[in-house]
């Protein structure tokens, strides 16, 4: 047996997204986002599963936080539905809106739990959608006013803020491949939205210094490895250039003040133009407290010609994948950290989420999923690896707290800890809730 152990300091949490789990779509003048648009258009999710209902969490957040007491996390991080707080996307507040994240927050701290808050976490207002979203100039200044509001609002009690998740799914997913909402399929909107999310997050952080001067705000990107297949030049060169879409793109702006020119020029021969205004880059590149990493999955990398725009072929290590089809690759999670650290140096680091999506179904009231702890072993494994080498690592966040509304894949594909019956809404705390449990109490697990 050996033991993988952690800093005492270390923070433990679990995390959620609004439109994934709270449900109540129509209710207390949330009006629609362009995620619910996207699920309600036949063939865009999964059998047509929406997240009308989701996990009742917008009922049921008591029972949810007293499993996250239950679970002895220090931090759990949630997102706002900004259609719920500001319906139209712009304008006046909705006050039953804002009650509702304000009893959420307050039931947290009432138990010792931390909240940290996402700001963006996909549901755009529809209303803005109509004006052209993301893509329009106008939807930053609109995400700088619903993010002024919150910090406002909560900034007394909440310290920790996230502005964008996973950059990359919100622009190229969403509008390049067309796997997410809003579903468009051009690469000029793909390159357009990443750039303006990067804007709208500076915008948002340089609001957050004169209203939670004391705070601690950052964002949370989605990272995967791409190891070079071989060491010959062209294979390492193809990792290179694929890692940089999700990696570079999302960060040099951040920590470095710049874009990518490789990536830039790679764009433009496939006619998509990166669009700066002056004052963009400073904007961007503002410091900020922490960098949020979600990490799922990687691979090896091959150069094949013509392959996607990259021309990286991806290679799975071996046989194992989760129940999605992502193959494992855990080495890859320390790779990746390490490689952050040193291209960006010591930016304190939260893993804002990392899980397995495995489809294991309630039993007599449990759950037993083998290969989600196996899972969460071999990442947080990788994570103990790479705090020893001195990668600062201030938390660790599993997704998900609950099966919830896996996006284009709907209900099919879980990733929580605790199982939810999408009929009942009836939640049953798996094996693997019991062994992180046993896991944040100790400090420690044995291999
Ligand atoms: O469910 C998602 C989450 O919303 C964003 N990160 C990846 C998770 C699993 O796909």
């Amino acid at each position: 047996m050996t033991t993988i152990q952690f800093p005492d300091n270390i923070k433990w949490g679990a995390a959620t997204a609004s439109y994934q789990i709270e449900g109540a779509a129509s209710e207390g003048g949330r009006k629609p986002s362009i995620w619910d648009v996207f699920s309600h258009t036949p063939g865009k999710v999964r059998r047509g599963d929406h997240g009308d209902e989701a996990c009742d969490s917008y009922h049921r957040y008591k029972e949810d936080v007293q499993y996250l007491k239950e679970l002895g996390v220090d931090m759990y991080r949630f997102s706002i539905a900004w259609p719920r707080v500001i319906p139209n996307g712009t304008g006046e507040l909705n006050p039953e809106g804002v009650q509702y994240y304000r009893n959420l927050i307050n039931e947290l701290i009432e138990n010792d739990i931390e909240p940290m808050i996402t700001l963006y976490h996909w549901d755009l207002p529809q209303a803005l959608q109509e004006k052209g979203g993301w893509e329009s100039r106008e939807t930053i200044d609109a995400f700088e006013a619903y993010a002024k509001a919150m910090f406002e609002e909560f900034g007394d009690v909440v310290s920790k803020w996230i502005t964008i998740n996973e950059p990359w799914c919100a622009s190229f997913l969403s509008n390049y491949l067309g796997i997410h909402a809003p579903g468009k399929t051009s690469l000029q909107a793909g390159v357009d939205v990443s750039h303006h999310l990067l804007v709208a997050h500076g915008r948002a952080v340089k609001v957050f210094r004169d209203v939670v001067p004391n705070g601690e705000i950052g964002y949370a990107p989605n990272v995967g490895w791409m190891e070079p297949y071989t060491d010959r030049q062209e294979d390492i060169d193809a990792c290179k250039r694929a890692m940089m879409w999700q990696k570079e793109w999302f960060m040099d702006p951040v920590f470095k003040g710049s874009y990518p020119e490789e990536l830039v020029q790679l764009f433009k021969k496939e006619g998509a133009d990166l669009k700066l205004v002056d004052g963009d880059l400073e904007l961007i590149s503002q410091p900020i407290e922490f960098m949020g990493i979600n990490y799922y999955t990687g691979s090896l990398g091959r150069y094949k010609e013509g392959e996607g725009l990259f021309e990286a072929e991806e290679i799975p290590l071996d046989n194992r994948r989760t129940d999605i089809g992502w193959p494992i690759y855990a080495d890859g999670f320390y790779r990746v950290l390490k490689d952050l650290n040193e291209t960006y140096g010591d930016v304190p680091i939260y893993i804002t989420e990392n899980g397995a999506c495995y489809n294991h179904e309630e039993k007599d009231g449990e759950v037993n999923d083998k290969e989600r702890i196996d899972y969460l072993k071999q990442h947080l494994a990788s994570i103990s690896r790479v705090v020893e080498a001195g990668v600062p690592i201030k938390g660790y966040l599993v997704w998900s707290l609950l099966d919830n509304f896996e996006w284009a894949f709907g209900y099919e594909m879980r990733f929580g800890i605790i199982h939810v019956n999408f009929r009942t809404f009836e939640r049953t705390p798996k094996d693997s809730f019991y062994w992180y449990k046993q896991t944040i109490t100790n400090g420690w697990f044995e291999v």
